[in-house]
């Protein structure tokens, strides 16, 4: 843990270190060469995986960005458009892979601050005309990362699935933080999956496992997918030693979530009590809190980044704005010191 050595480390949630159950799982895991099909683990967390989103079937890959371009380049052709949030991951941290491994057009929609891409900018996007590329896919992100973790309400999932059967639409859900979304909506992930042809999630966020990531699916497009692994090098050998904790992950470390959920409220509380600090902590339901520093005090967000680190503090960057997430082994004193730090810098 980076908080034995003195470092309070928020800058991701992706910084968590696999647990003793899930190094030991590693060690003891059974494996073969998952490319010919030989990995009974990674078969296994397949198989899970896809039981807890009601699909049919899945495919484990190497990362969520993997996940991301798995699924979608499966999904579409050239000439073909993906509907995505100016805030998506997909949009503004993926390098714009998409575009440039797939060949497909990245139609983007302003998100609203929850998330969300209203229905009628959706409507009026979706287009099959001569001129334009043939929408193909919306692509939605649940929890919203660059939206302090936004929960997508399930009713407004359903709208766009509506909207999307009747004008022949695909739907992908980058899922990176299924588990989150589900443990603060209090529904299965399966619920949230359902009306999506594709949803992929992480195991290597909030779960804590060192790595891998999952697209699911029905059994012909995991079929499919399968090929576009092998065509971007994502095809891993003897991975059931990953598998394995992922699987520990998925058994053991999806109910605490709600711990990070809780955590993460609070700092936005203690956040908000600070005068130089702009936040809502309503807008914080899962483990990612967003917040800026008014400018008035001269203050920039990576300036402040520097100064919190000197003093053992680590935030990270969205947009403009400072992140902090909350993850297994943070506990309330880290925050307590975090907040503490925070307002002396700001009163100097
Ligand atoms: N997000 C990372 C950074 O890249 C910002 C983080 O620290 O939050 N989808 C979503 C919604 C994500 O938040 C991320 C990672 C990914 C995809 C990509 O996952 P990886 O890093 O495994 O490729």
């Amino acid at each position: 843990m980076r908080e034995a050595d003195g470092l309070i480390d928020l800058r991701s949630d992706t910084v968590t270190k696999p647990t003793p159950a899930m190094r030991q799982a590693m060690a003891e895991a059974e494996v073969g060469d998952d490319v010919l099909g030989d990995d009974p683990t990674v078969r296994r967390l397949e198989e899970l995986s896809a039981e807890r989103v009601g699909k049919e079937d899945a495919l484990f890959v190497p990362s969520g960005i993997m996940a991301n371009l798995v699924s979608l380049m499966t999904l579409t052709g050239r000439n073909e458009e993906v509907i995505l949030g100016d805030q998506s991951h997909l949009y503004t941290s993926e390098v714009g892979g998409l575009g440039i491994f797939g060949g497909v057009f990245l139609h983007v929609l302003p998100n609203l601050p929850e998330g969300t891409i209203p229905l009628d900018s959706l409507r009026s996007a979706i287009r099959r005309g001569v001129y334009t590329p043939k929408t193909r896919v919306i692509s939605l992100e649940n929890t919203h990362n660059r939206c302090s973790g936004a929960v997508l309400p399930l009713e407004y999932i359903q709208q766009v699935a509506q909207l999307a059967q009747e004008r022949g639409v695909l739907l992908h859900l980058d899922g990176a933080r299924l588990f989150n979304a589900s443990i603060a909506l209090g529904v299965s992930p399966a619920q949230i999956a359902e009306p999506f042809e594709v949803v992929n999630f992480c195991f290597s966020k909030g779960l804590c496992a060192p790595i891998g990531s999952i697209v699911c699916g029905s059994r012909t497009f995991i079929a499919e997918a399968r090929r576009t692994r092998r065509m971007l090098g994502g095809g891993m050998r003897q991975a059931g030693v990953l598998a394995s904790a992922c699987i520990v992950a998925l058994q053991e470390m999806v109910e605490r979530l709600a711990e990070d959920h809780e955590n993460a409220r609070y700092l936005a509380e203690r956040l908000a009590e600070i005068p130089q600090v702009r936040i809502d902590p309503q807008r914080v339901q899962t483990n990612i809190v967003i917040f800026e520093v008014d400018p008035s005090t001269g203050w920039s967000t990576p300036a402040l980044i520097e100064v919190l680190k000197k003093q053992g503090v680590l935030l990270s960057q969205s947009g403009a704005r400072l992140r902090a997430v909350t993850h297994y082994g943070i506990e309330r004193p880290h925050l307590d010191r975090a907040v503490q730090v925070m307002v002396e810098i700001l009163r100097s």
